[in-house]
């Protein structure tokens, strides 16, 4: 039986990005792919039976009865899913997604050790570019699965070197014509339950190891284009000049006071890129991506609406223009009442925490239960090489995650 420290030990060197810190681990990149072969062989040597699915989505299968007899799908109907993502943001900790994953591994072994047989089949899942870090689209995966995004759509995102989405699933065996809403795949999900790390200081001040999840705040990504006027950077006097760049550093500065000068909400610019991006050259583009998040819905898009009318006047004044795409929404998720009563049984006295972050589940709360359990993280800092759990508070999270699933089953 593995701690779930030693499964994370074992994948600790994979994605590392040495100029970034952390790990950088894009969706189908070398490091996500090794990520993937080392869920597969865990979840081999756990007798799980594993297959990717139409979206790339990875299930490694226990099913009932003795073990992986043959079965014809229904079996699996109305499974008990656990599991979470492998790929990170650029820079990223080592916990956000991979955490959920070893855990769920490591419930499985309590569970066998502790003599369960499922009385229904459980799934541990790993979905692919929950970040969107390379394609732009968070929760892709998931949102694949439920038709939460058009399939052509999809096929058609492009990353920073124009690849495609279809392209990169084709390059790693999937057919791109498939991607998309997968009615079967959905109906195998009875229950969801992903354990994820605190993206937050909850816990820290609670003083508890474990949390249930109460809610995700909405949240989206929108892509600002400002485009001016490209010249040299010694011969175009000051006043001669439309400079997209001067334009983008006052919509950062709006898009800060917006935000908080309104309760809750947050937004953030952490991607911008002028270009073409030469020291002496005045840029004549510059796209900077937008992250708005917010408990209510409506103020979310009241809040992008307003940073769109600053972009428009602030591109204006440096003779500009600006435009605004929608990359991805996700409103505020409530996760299922019940569900996450079966959790607070399992885990007496475990506070319940909303959280500022988006998760795969909550794309699939709106197509059947969904639940979470957050892990103390006592940096209180995520999206960081700075992220971090405590060996014993990981091993409580996944006995934690034995308990709910144990009940659940
Ligand atoms: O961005 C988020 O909220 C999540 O970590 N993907
Ligand atoms: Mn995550
Ligand atoms: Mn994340």
């Amino acid at each position: 039986m593995d701690s779930v420290s030693s499964l994370l030990g074992s994948i600790e060197d994979v994605g590392r990005d040495p100029s970034r810190g952390g790990y950088s681990r894009p969706v189908f990149s070398t490091a996500e792919l090794d990520l993937r072969s080392w869920f597969q062989q865990e979840a081999g040597r756990r007798g799980l039976e594993v297959e990717t699915d139409r979206n790339g989505i990875l299930w490694a299968w226990w099913d009932t009865g003795s073990g992986n007899e043959a079965h014809d799908g229904d079996s699996r109907r109305g499974a008990l899913v656990t599991g979470s993502h492998l790929d990170s943001v650029p820079g990223g900790g080592a916990f956000d997604g991979p955490l959920g994953v070893a855990s769920a591994l490591a419930a499985v072994d309590l569970l066998k050790a502790r003599g369960v047989t499922p009385h229904r089949a459980l799934a541990v899942a790993v979905f692919p570019e929950e970040e969107g870090s390379r394609f732009g689209v968070a929760c892709l995966g998931s949102r694949l699965l439920t038709g939460g995004i058009d399939a052509d759509a999809a096929r058609n995102l492009k990353d920073a070197d124009g690849v495609t989405f279809a392209e990169a699933a084709r390059a790693h065996g999937l057919d791109p014509a498939h991607l998309g809403r997968d009615d079967e795949a959905l109906g195998r999900i009875g229950d969801f339950v992903e354990l994820h790390v605190e993206q937050g200081r909850g816990l820290i001040d609670l003083e508890s190891p474990i949390a249930v999840g109460t809610s995700i705040i909405g949240h989206g990504r929108w892509k600002l284009t400002i485009t001016g006027q490209g010249n040299h950077a010694g011969t175009t006097l000051m006043e001669d000049r439309a400079d997209p760049m001067v334009a983008a550093a006052q919509v950062v500065l709006a898009i800060r006071k917006t935000a908080a000068a309104t309760p809750e909400a947050r937004a953030t610019v952490g991607r911008i890129q002028p270009v073409p991006g030469g020291t002496n050259v005045i840029a004549s583009r510059v796209d900077l991506w937008i992250d708005v998040r917010h408990p209510d819905d409506a103020t979310t898009a009241a809040l992008v609406e307003s940073i769109h009318g600053q972009a428009q006047k602030a591109a204006a004044f440096e003779g500009c223009t600006a435009a605004l795409t929608q990359e991805s929404v996700s409103g505020t998720v409530t996760f299922d009442a019940e569900l996450q009563r079966q959790l607070q049984l399992a885990l007496p006295g475990a506070p319940a925490l909303p959280t500022g972050a988006g998760h795969d589940a909550g794309i699939l709360a709106a197509y059947g239960p969904s639940a979470m359990l957050y892990v103390r993280n006592p940096t209180g800092i995520s999206h960081s090489p700075e992220e971090h759990v405590e060996p014993d508070d990981a091993d409580l999270g996944a006995a934690a995650l034995a308990d709910v699933l144990e009940r659940l089953l």
